[in-house]
């Protein structure tokens, strides 16, 4: 049987058509996927913090309701990637252990602090940015459940990169101090934005295969250059500059080149040792405790339901 399926596995794959949740996988196949997309759903739930954190703090009751609906948004694509991990098998509270014993990872760049209300509109105009170049190819990643999730996702992230160009452009637009202060946030999440793409190619040990099973379409080092040529223009409307002495257009193999990134600084924070590692995962734990009553909830109304029906 496993011949047969692997033979239909190939053919599907060859075909450039989609695997759905019934069908017969490898197991490094569904274990690759599992990774990925459950690292994902951590990323939205980890990621919704740095922006929380803010607002309380936003300078006006628009900015306010603007951010409340992107960090929602970022909730529910977190519960959307979940859904689409567990087609794969393994459960969500197996998944969710995996995060909070710190057994599994989630973006890098969620391990920075958010200093400055400006930094609403970095994070907005680069990680959601650095977001969507990647996960614009995952729309066409082979396991179904997680390319039909990236659409939906990938249309709440462009307004989100919009909501915080336009943070940034007004800031730019406005004093010196909110324009110094928007250049600062630039300054400081660049490079992090950057890393979001992964490793190296070379040093990235899970690309070749990933992209042999479409599930990745680019390599990180492609999509990584790709995001720094979209940016490059955008930061001239903005009115700011792109912290990169090395940055320019290699005309000879038509990529952007940047500078060199600081990959020890990278190694420290998927180790756990970036700025905020400890105070997320500590957030992130308090918080789960914190729901603790509305799983027992859910769970004996559901256990009073069956019993109804039975
Ligand atoms: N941070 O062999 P590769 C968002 C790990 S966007 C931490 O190249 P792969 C939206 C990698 O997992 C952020 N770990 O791995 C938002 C692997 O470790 P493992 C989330 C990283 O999978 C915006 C090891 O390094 N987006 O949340 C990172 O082929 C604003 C070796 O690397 C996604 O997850 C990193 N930056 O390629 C929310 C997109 N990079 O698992 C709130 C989907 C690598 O073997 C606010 N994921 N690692 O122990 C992907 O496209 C891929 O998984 C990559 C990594 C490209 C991230």
């Amino acid at each position: 049987e496993d011949e047969a399926g692997q033979a239909r596995f190939d053919e599907i794959i060859a075909q450039d058509s989609r695997i759905e949740p019934r069908d017969w996988m490898p197991e490094g196949y569904r274990k690759t996927l599992t990774r990925q997309v459950s690292q994902h759903a951590h990323s939205e739930i980890i990621g919704m913090q740095p922006e929380a954190n803010w607002i309380t703090r936003a300078p006006s009751l628009k900015r306010k309701a603007i951010l409340m609906a992107k960090v929602q948004d970022e909730a529910g694509h977190g519960l959307y990637l979940y859904s689409a991990a567990e087609t794969l098998g393994t459960p969500r509270h197996v998944l969710n252990e995996q995060l909070l014993t710190g057994r599994a990872k989630y973006s890098s760049i969620f391990n920075y602090p958010a200093r400055t209300w400006a930094d609403m509109g970095a994070i907005g105009w680069l990680v959601d940015g650095a977001a969507i170049a990647n996960q614009v190819p995952l729309c066409r990643a082979s396991y179904g459940p997680y390319g039909r999730a990236m659409v939906r996702i990938c249309k709440e992230e462009s307004f989100h990169q919009r909501q915080g160009f336009e943070i940034l452009l007004e800031l730019s637009r406005g004093t010196a101090e909110q324009k110094k202060m928007a250049q600062d946030a630039v300054n400081r999440f660049y490079e992090p934005s950057l890393m979001m793409f992964g490793p190296p190619d070379a040093d990235s040990p899970n690309s070749k295969q990933s992209m042999a099973w479409n599930i990745k379409r680019f390599s990180n080092d492609d999509l990584r250059q790709r995001f720094v040529g979209m940016i490059v223009e955008q930061a001239k409307v903005l009115g700011l500059t792109l912290p990169d002495p090395d940055l320019r257009f290699d005309e000879e193999s038509g990529k952007w080149i940047h500078q060199d990134l600081n990959w020890d600084e990278f190694k420290a924070v998927l180790a756990g040792n970036g700025p905020c590692n400890a105070q997320r995962l500590q957030r992130r734990r308090e918080a789960h405790e914190d729901g603790a009553w509305v799983r027992e909830a859910a769970a004996a109304y559901a256990a009073k339901t069956n019993e109804k029906a039975a």
